[in-house]
């Protein structure tokens, strides 16, 4: 006989566990007390259950296995929902545990009490509440196949109290059993047909269920067939930007000259992502429900295919599974289009090359382009949400799986807590991770659990004194009617050390490289806040341009 708190910890760690992110809560506490016995896994705790969930989230989206968050009942799951939202949109594998109220209690609104299914019902792939400690291995297990199989994404797994201290006796549990979809023979001599017939054609990565070796294999297919290749909104870590097929981010606000390109394409071959709102334009980059490309889409999940778009070609196969296959295929004729390829992979490196000047004393430009020169490939970069983005988004050259975490959902607070996480999993390399002012407050307190952990990422706090983006919006809609958007800022790099990190603070270019160079010596968690002018709203457009509609 077992307490619930003792089958739920053998279960995670008979499903390879090896960490999990927490806030505690009187709720679990026979979870944490079986914890204490674990060797298997570390806790790692924070200070925000926002925090938790974005880790828990940033773990799966880089190793594709389900990032593990406990959180307590009532406040702590609902502050953790920002993170739920997150791994729904942005289909991660992760698994929030929230310790439950106890069974007598139930339906009387109770200290805390809140029903799961309804409050998670549309954010979260599953959820589940465990009465009965002899269940556990079959329902967690069950927990790692959802958040794992088709499209990933976050399951909720409810455990109330009394059931969590009660004696069972439970079967072993048992690691869960990945599920894979291979494309069949038939789609795959489709796709060469539908290719061998296209005169304009391009690729489009997204979604989750990547690997570095899955990569590699669409880099070669794409080489072999010379097709252009772009990256969806926030998922830039799928092609190596420097490869010569590479044509550029399908994201907010798209380079012109690839957004007309893909309008004109006569096939587009979607591999992976659900090309949502955002990578769309709208919906106004291919037409829904009806295309006027051949459409070839490619997912994990049988659902997706036709949600939006009809497609031309449905393959229900997972990237990796659809990588391999394509990366066998081999075309009849030399295909026509590589001098096109090669111009858009040319386009796409004139507009990530960062612009020398801007308003102010400090240029982000010249910033980007020194961290350009000194971060190796493997670095990890992390963000939230903010015009602050479009610098990384548009500069940096990611050429690795697994150096990006950002939230495809648009939610802000991300970076730290996603710095945190990668840098527990990847501690020998760097981690960057980018914020507004804004951005850094919601999350900030991260840098506690970064300090705690010794964890030396570096944040980037991007301050221009303003929640900017939407600062950017208004002056467009409500010219000149500021209203809710300026802020005043404590002193960051004091707050860094106060939390005992390093702290900068850069008020002119050149005092960025050497302020970076302290920091990586430092080895200690370190913040460098660069005071940018509020002009310098866009890389190319200021908001009095934008204010004036120049
Ligand atoms: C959690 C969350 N709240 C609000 C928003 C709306 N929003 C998007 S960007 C933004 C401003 C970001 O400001 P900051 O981090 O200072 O970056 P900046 O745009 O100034 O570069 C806001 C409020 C959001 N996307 N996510």
């Amino acid at each position: 006989m077992k307490t619930g708190g003792k089958l739920i910890v053998e279960a995670l760690e008979a499903n390879g566990v090896d960490r999990i992110f927490c806030v505690p809560g009187e709720s679990y506490l026979a979870v944490l007390d079986a914890l204490h016995d674990s060797n298997r896994i570390r806790t790692i705790v924070c200070r925000q259950e926002g925090g938790a969930a974005m880790m828990a989230d940033c773990h799966g989206r880089l190793t594709g296995q389900p990032g593990i968050c406990f959180v307590t009942r009532g406040p702590g799951a609902t502050n953790a929902s920002a993170g739920i939202h997150i791994a729904m949109q942005d289909s991660s594998p992760i698994i929030m545990f929230i310790g439950q109220i106890a069974g007598h209690a139930r339906e009387r609104e109770a200290f805390q009490e809140v029903n799961y299914k309804r409050f998670f019902g549309d954010i979260a792939k599953w959820v589940v509440e465990i009465d009965d400690a002899a269940r556990i291995p079959e329902l967690v297990t069950r927990a790692f196949a959802v958040a794992t199989s088709g499209r990933p994404g976050p399951v909720i797994v409810s455990l109330p109290e009394d059931m969590l201290t009660s004696l069972a006796e439970a079967p072993e549990a048992l690691p869960y059993t990945p599920v894979e979809t291979s494309p069949g023979e038939a789609e795959m001599h489709k796709l060469a047909e539908l290719l061998g017939n296209a005169k304009r054609p391009f690729v489009i990565l997204g979604g989750s269920r990547w690997s570095a070796e899955a990569k590699s294999r669409l880099e070669s297919a794409a080489e072999t067939w010379a097709l252009p290749v772009g990256v969806s909104f926030r998922r830039q870590m799928l092609f190596d930007h420097l490869h010569p097929c590479y044509a550029g981010d399908v994201g907010i606000g798209p380079n012109p000259k690839l957004a007309t390109y893909i309008k004109q394409a006569d096939l587009v071959l979607l591999v992976g992502g659900r090309f949502g709102e955002m990578p769309s334009s709208d919906y106004t980059l291919l037409k829904s429900p009806y295309p006027d490309q051949t459409l070839v889409h490619v997912h994990a999940d049988a659902n997706e295919l036709g949600r939006v778009y009809r497609p031309t070609l449905a393959i229900n196969a997972s990237p990796e599974a659809f990588a391999s296959a394509f990366a066998k295929l081999k075309p009849e004729a030399t295909p026509d289009w590589a001098d096109e390829t090669e111009r858009l992979h040319k386009a796409y490196l004139d507009w990530s090359t960062p612009p020398e000047t801007g308003p102010g004393d400090v240029q982000m430009g010249p910033i980007m382009n020194y961290l350009e020169s000194v971060l190796p490939d493997n670095a990890i970069m992390t963000n939230g949400a903010g015009n602050y983005a479009s610098w990384v988004h548009r500069f940096h050259r990611f050429r690795r799986f697994a150096t990006q975490a950002a939230p495809t959902s648009g939610s802000m607070g991300y970076g730290t807590p996603g710095a945190v996480a990668a840098k527990a999993l990847f501690p020998d390399r760097e981690v960057i991770a980018f914020a507004g002012d804004g951005c850094f407050l919601m999350n900030g307190q991260e840098f506690a659990t970064a300090v705690q952990y010794d964890l030396p990422i570096i944040v980037i706090v991007v301050n221009n004194g303003i929640y900017g983006t939407i600062r950017m919006h208004q002056e467009r809609e409500y010219p000149g009617r500021v209203s809710g958007t300026d802020l005043r800022n404590p002193d960051f790099a004091a707050l860094a050390r106060a939390y005992g990190g390093h702290g900068e603070t850069v008020e002119k270019t050149a005092e960025f490289a050497p302020a970076f160079e302290r920091a990586r010596a430092s080895r200690k968690p370190s913040l460098i806040e660069i005071k940018l002018d509020p002009e310098a709203i866009t890389p190319t457009r200021t908001l009095t341009e934008i204010r004036e509609k120049r």
